[in-house]
């Protein structure tokens, strides 16, 4: 039997996002369904269904338009009833949303079994590397779903990383013709050199406070960068203003901050690129600064039981491993105070005084990260399970 057209790449893809809240779940989605188009020309449909969540990543994204074309991507609003079309050869349902109904029949009526993968969230726990690639055959239908999960160790999915992104942050950072660009495209003076430059993305957090007292008494001028969200009315009422939003600047001591607008994807990697220290949260933003190759701090997304305080302390176990002396702990001790919202104060100055091992230790494992690309894998994998059913038609 001839097999080639179950061994080649899929030419179609259709991902499904279901928003929950902020911006995690469609900022996973729209970069990797413009990474599918640009870098591996698929076709691919994004099923999205709070388009105005899309439109702050993506500006040009039409948020009241039921069907559009958005940087190659074709973007649909997933509304109810759901439209009758033909499945993608790639199925990606992100984060285990439920597919429709409708969908699902249609993937049964189709010569060829639809690849049908549930592509998890980033987790650094031991167990993921057992689970990803693990099958679910569907208890009714004769159709099987994979799950596919990102990771950083080379047993798992990796990471999602745009071709040639590592060579440009390089480029902008050797540049200081396109980081001076860059603050003035904020509207704002190239920092002087002996200024920290600190971007803060972040949810809710009661260290905050403490942590603005600490950067303003310091002794090395501050630059915090926030832009517009949840941390936002936080950072207003520390400077006695109820009303904060882009634009505004407040200034005490040795601190200086800016309020800068939520800008398009693309950009708020030229912002982790171009700060010392970057604060991120969630999960997309927490990948972004990994490539970025600058010390960070992550504020994972809060979860019941304080679940997430053990997916914090396996992602510390990996990266300490090889943070040699007090730089590990430093790190320890800052990322577990900020995010239990308490004592992140106190372990600011010997974070500051690690930076040039956190510098050494962000590069070599953003060097690291590369080898092991979501987007090729999710592809290699797709192909693998086409090979697997070819051989199984064969045989019987
Ligand atoms: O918005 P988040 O808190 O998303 C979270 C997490 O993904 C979490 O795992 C999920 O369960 C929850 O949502 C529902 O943080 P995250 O993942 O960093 O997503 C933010 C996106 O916004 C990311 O793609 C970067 C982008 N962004 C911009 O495009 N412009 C900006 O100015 C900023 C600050 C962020």
């Amino acid at each position: 039997m001839n097999n080639t057209h179950q061994m080649s790449k899929p030419g179609s893809c259709d991902i499904f996002c279901n928003i929950v809240d902020n911006y995690g779940d469609i900022g996973v989605c729209w970069r990797l369904a413009q990474l599918l188009v640009r870098e591996h020309g698929l076709a691919v449909r994004l099923w999205v269904d709070d388009l105005a969540s899309l439109a702050k990543l993506c500006p040009e994204a039409d948020a009241a338009a039921v069907q559009q074309q958005c940087n190659g991507v074709e973007v649909e609003l997933w509304r109810l009833p759901f439209p009758e079309v033909q499945p993608a050869e790639l199925v990606i349902e992100a984060f285990a949303c439920k597919l429709p109904q409708s969908y699902i029949d249609a993937m049964v009526a189709q010569v060829q079994e639809p690849v049908w993968i549930n592509l998890e969230y980033l987790s650094a726990e031991d167990w993921v590397e057992s689970h990803h690639k693990l099958p679910s055959p569907h208890p009714a239908l004769p159709l099987t779903k994979y799950f596919f999960f990102p990771g950083f160790t080379p047993n798992t999915g990796g990471l999602l990383l745009e071709h040639g992104l590592i060579a440009r942050r390089d480029a902008f950072q050797r540049d200081a013709r396109q980081q001076q660009a860059f603050w003035q495209s904020l509207g704002m003076e190239t920092p002087a050199a002996d200024t920290l430059k600190v971007s803060l993305f972040a949810y809710e957090n009661g260290a905050l406070p403490g942590l603005l007292d600490t950067w303003a008494s310091g002794p090395q001028p501050v630059l915090c960068l926030v832009p517009e969200g949840r941390i936002l009315p936080g950072v207003g009422r520390h400077f006695g203003d109820a009303e904060p939003c882009a634009g505004k600047t407040y200034a005490r001591e040795n601190l200086d901050v800016q309020v800068l607008p939520f800008v398009e994807q693309q950009r708020y990697d030229l912002l982790l690129w171009a700060c010392d220290v970057n604060f991120v949260r969630g999960e997309d933003s927490f990948v972004r600064a990994q490539w970025a190759g600058k010390p960070f701090v992550w504020q994972i997304y809060p979860q019941h039981d304080a679940v997430h305080l053990k997916k914090l302390e396996a992602f510390l176990m990996l990266y300490c491993r090889a943070l040699a002396g007090p730089a590990g702990k430093a790190m320890q001790d800052l990322w577990q105070t900020w995010n239990i919202e308490s004592g992140a104060a106190k372990a600011w100055p010997a974070f500051a005084a690690e930076f040039d091992e956190l510098n050494r230790r962000a590069q070599d494992w953003a060097r690291l990260l590369t080898e092991n690309n979501l987007a090729l894998n999710l592809l290699d994998f797709s192909r693998e399970i086409g090979r697997m059913r070819a051989l199984k038609i064969e045989g019987q």
